[in-house]
C-alpha cells in the first residue's frame, strides 16, 4: 500500500465541543500524520462549492448552513493508504450505523451533524487538498 494524503475537516458540532484534540488523537493513533492543519470559517458559497457533487441531495442547503454556522478544522493526513484508513477511523457517516470506537460512533450528533469529513478516493483527495491548501502549506 502506497503512502497517501488525504484531505480531513473537523466540523462545527465538534469544533464547538472542543473536541478537536480527542479527533487528532485517534487520527495519530492509527498511524496517520497531521501534515497541514489550520482553522477557518466557511461561508455557505464556499461550503456549497465543495459539497457541490451533493448539490442535487435534498439536504444541500442544509449542510452547507451547517458547514458555515461555526469555524472547522481543514487538514491533511499521510500516511500508508491514508484515505481508506480516515474512512475506517471515521466510521460510517450515520452515527447509528458507526463501529464502535470510530470518530463518528462517538462524536457524531446525528447524519447530518458528524463531526468530520475524510476524501473517498485518491481523485477527491488531490482536489480537495487543493480546494483548502497550497503546496507551501503541506510539510510532510
Ligand atoms: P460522508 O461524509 O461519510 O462521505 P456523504 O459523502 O454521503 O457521506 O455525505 C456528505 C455529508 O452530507 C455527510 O457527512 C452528512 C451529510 N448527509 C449525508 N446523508 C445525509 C442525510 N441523509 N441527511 C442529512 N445529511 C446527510
Ligand atoms: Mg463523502
Amino acid at each position: 500500500m502506497a503512502i497517501e494524503r488525504t484531505l480531513s475537516i473537523i466540523k462545527p458540532d465538534a469544533t464547538r465541543r472542543n473536541l478537536t484534540g480527542k479527533i487528532n488523537a485517534k487520527f495519530e493513533d492509527a498511524g496517520l500524520r497531521i501534515v497541514a492543519q489550520k482553522r477557518i470559517h466557511l461561508t455557505p458559497a464556499q461550503a456549497g462549492i465543495f459539497y457541490e457533487v451533493h448539490k442535487e441531495r435534498p439536504f444541500y442547503g442544509e449542510l452547507c448552513d451547517f458547514m458555515a454556522s461555526e469555524p472547522v478544522v481543514v487538514q491533511v493526513l499521510e500516511g500508508e493508504g491514508a484515505i481508506a484508513k480516515n474512512r475506517e477511523v471515521m466510521g460510517a457517516t450515520n452515527p447509528a450505523d458507526a463501529a464502535a470506537g470510530t470518530v463518528r460512533a462517538e462524536f457524531a450528533e446525528s447524519v447530518g451533524e458528524n463531526s468530520v469529513h475524510g476524501s473517498d478516493a485518491p481523485e477527491t483527495a488531490a482536489a480537495e487538498i487543493a480546494y483548502f491548501f497550497s503546496g507551501l502549506e503541506l510539510v510532510g
